[in-house]
């Protein structure tokens, strides 16, 4: 096993590591910026280092800086948690060659995850769904419009190094395919240094799914079921929960049998998600592949009793998985709310000093935070103050206990979106299960909706 993890995150995120790494026996090194010095991560961790002044690129996102942490400590491991450098190839190989292992899948399957187009090639050559699409790229506007004509409208065309819904055009006529094309690929080459583009048929209405994979170093291979992350907004997901109202348990098998089926022949050897888009009559189609611990992890982690952090660790150490298909059990409903530090109506940053803090807790309540009474909330970072997580027996259940724990919840100082939530999780679509990626839009637009929220904003402390 690790003697010693150096944690390249900051936030909730490093504090779940450091827990798991203490858990274990590992001695942990936190980094941080110059802003980060209160931050809860640097107090729980044996050792700090600060690696840099506050904006990401000079300190969380500085390679150099990370890897003379880790020298300079003697860490044998980094855990990149997810964001910032969890999912650059180039880190896992300068690690790897510099001895020090990265916690995560090999850097040739982070690259290959990483362009859409060749992640896609390898999900069909693998035997995962695809939409109706281009095979490869397609390099130019007419060769896009050649595919639409093919396909049948409406289509999407997708950066190959996009992901996470950036650099992506819906495009529902012909005549507006090369106007989209070249909008798209500019776009793509500003953002991401890569102009390629692929085109797949336009799901109306998806849900947004993705299965938890597990895989060891040994060809042991188990999946955790789904999480539904369908209630999101521009792309930042707002509240995951496992199981999915949406997913039978027959479909669940059969979700879980091609996901499983598809690491073993890529090879995969970590923790792993794959991202399948359902459209309304049930049918699922690969979207992505993550390589990283997701944020969403502990509904997971919750409905299974399966530690992700812990084991993502053991494997990386070369040991064995310790569970079969078998052994997995999904038992109740859990739910997360992402309890951001924004303005519940515009979703704009609120930055600032938590002037007064009281986390919920009791039966089934699960907070993983950064927060404490006087922490302040930094600009630099993304605005998740805490992850408020519920696991009770079944899906009625958690949502009465996710809203009874968001009613105990104080946060003063900074604006939150625990409104947003409350009036969420009262939506009758998301009441019955039935709901897709358009819930959000569709509740702000709504006058029961937003009825709700400012009913809920009124009753925040
Ligand atoms: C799609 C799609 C419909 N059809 N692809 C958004 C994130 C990125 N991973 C891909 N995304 C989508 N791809 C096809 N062929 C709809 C979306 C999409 C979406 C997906 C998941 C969750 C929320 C979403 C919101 C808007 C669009």
């Amino acid at each position: 096993m690790f003697k010693k993890v150096l944690v390249a995150n900051r936030g909730e995120i490093a504090l779940r590591i450091i827990r798991a790494c203490r858990e274990l026996g590992i001695a942990t090194v936190a980094v941080h910026s110059t802003a980060d010095v209160h931050g809860l991560h640097v107090r729980f961790a044996d050792e700090a280092v600060c690696i840099g002044p506050p904006a990401s690129r000079d300190s969380y996102l500085n390679v150099p800086a990370v890897l003379s942490a880790a020298e300079i400590t003697g860490a044998d491991a980094i855990h990149p948690g997810y964001g910032f450098l969890s999912e650059n190839a180039e880190f896992a190989e300068v690690c790897r060659s510099c001895k020090i292992a990265f916690i995560g899948p090999r850097p040739e399957v982070i690259r290959l995850m990483g362009n859409k187009v060749r992640a896609r090639e390898a999900a069909r050559e693998a035997g995962l769904p695809l939409l109706p699409g281009s095979p490869g790229g397609v390099k130019d506007a007419e060769e896009a419009r050649r595919w639409a004509q093919e396909i049948g409208l409406p289509v999407i065309l997708k950066a190959a190094a996009g992901g996470g819904g950036r650099g992506m055009k819906i495009v529902r006529s012909l005549e507006a395919i090369p106007g989209a094309f070249n909008t798209a690929s500019a776009e793509a080459v500003a953002a991401f240094g890569n102009g390629d583009m692929y085109i797949e048929r336009y799901v109306e209405q998806p849900r947004h799914i993705e299965i938890q994979v597990v895989a060891d170093e040994h060809g042991n291979v188990i999946h955790l079921g789904e999480r539904e992350c369908s209630v999101q907004r521009r792309h930042q997901k707002l509240i995951e929960e496992s199981p999915s109202p949406g997913v039978s348990a027959a479909l669940r098998e059969e979700m879980g049998r091609v996901s499983l089926q598809a690491m073993r022949k890529i090879g995969y050897n970590s923790l792993g998600t794959i991202e399948f888009l359902m459209d309304e009559k049930g049918r699922f189609y690969f979207m992505e592949m993550n390589t990283r611990v997701q944020v969403e992890h502990p509904v997971t982690e919750m409905v299974t009793g399966f530690d992700l952090v812990r084991e993502q660790i053991r494997m990386a150490a070369g040991a064995p998985l310790q569970w079969t298909q078998a052994d997995v059990v999904m038992m109740g409903a859990s739910i997360e709310c992402r309890v951001n530090a924004e303005d519940p109506v515009t979703f704009a940053p609120s930055p600032g000093k938590i002037t007064a803090y009281h986390a919920p807790g009791g039966f089934g309540v699960r907070v993983d935070s950064l927060a404490y009474e006087n922490y302040t909330v930094l600009p630099y970072y993304d605005s998740l103050v805490s992850k408020l997580i519920v696991h009770a027996v079944d899906r009625p259940t958690a949502i009465a206990r996710m809203q009874r724990a968001l009613g105990e919840y104080v946060v003063q100082g900074v604006k939150t979106n625990i409104p947003f939530h409350r009036a969420a999780l009262a939506d009758d679509g998301f009441v019955a299960g039935d709901y897709d990626t358009r819930l959000v839009e569709r509740l702000l637009a709504s006058e029961t909706g937003t009825r709700r929220l400012r009913k809920a904003i009124e009753e925040t402390p």
